[in-house]
């Protein structure tokens, strides 16, 4: 199986975490893919044009990181990282939720990549950043995900999207979420494959 991703990306990142914890990583052929690039095959594996992707032998391509993780776990004998029967939806829900983080980011992040700087729409920005800030405070306020040294994939999510913060927003939201902060903390200690997918420095 191949993935194409970037080191960069929190989805990516997720897809990766979950490889790692369920041993499936050394099947993994990872190829580093380049979005904006109108050439790169990831354009025809994804129309969409979006990484992570996994190219399975066969040659079909899965996508998107939900998707692929949903996969990993059925590779690794279903409920590993996503529970079944109902204890599946809460879990399912904070990927939902950490994932919009990342989005709601990752749009704020492209306005500054794409548009000159006196073309950007601040209100835009701000729209996107103040989904980040409820769901950070949401968060802070709620019963985090147990952590283990095999999390469920909302865990996994969550740890991504904050590292995400860290990454790209100069860990801004530290300041305000000290919970968020220890959980993350409690975290990158428990599961080792959160050091071993760091970012490189940008
Ligand atoms: N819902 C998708 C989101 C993937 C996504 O936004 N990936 C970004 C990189 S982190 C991307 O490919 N951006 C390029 C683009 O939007 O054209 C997933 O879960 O995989």
């Amino acid at each position: 199986m191949k993935l194409r991703s970037s080191p960069f990306s929190p989805f990516g990142r997720k897809v990766v975490m979950v490889a790692h914890i369920l041993g499936l990583f050394d099947r993994l052929g990872i190829a580093t893919a380049d979005p904006s690039d109108p050439n790169d095959p990831l354009r025809v594996d994804n129309p969409l044009g979006k990484l992570p992707v996994l190219v399975l032998e066969d040659g079909s391509s899965l996508y998107d990181s939900r998707v692929i993780v949903d996969y990993l776990d059925h590779l690794a004998g279903e409920g590993a990282v996503i529970p079944t029967g109902e204890a599946k939806f809460p879990v399912l829900r904070m990927q939902a939720l950490a994932d919009g983080i990342l989005d709601a980011s990752i749009l704020q992040v492209y306005e500054n990549r794409f548009r000159a700087e006196d073309r950007r729409e601040a209100g835009w920005i701000s729209y996107q950043a103040e989904k980040v800030k409820r769901a950070l405070t949401f968060l802070e306020n709620s019963v985090l995900p147990v952590i283990s040294a095999r999390p469920d994939v909302g865990a996994i999510a969550l740890a991504c999207a904050l590292g995400y913060q860290d990454l790209r927003f100069q860990g801004a939201w530290r300041k305000d979420n000290p919970k968020l902060v220890a959980w993350l903390k409690d975290f990158a200690a428990a599961v080792p494959a959160y050091d071993l997918t760091r970012p490189p420095a940008a």
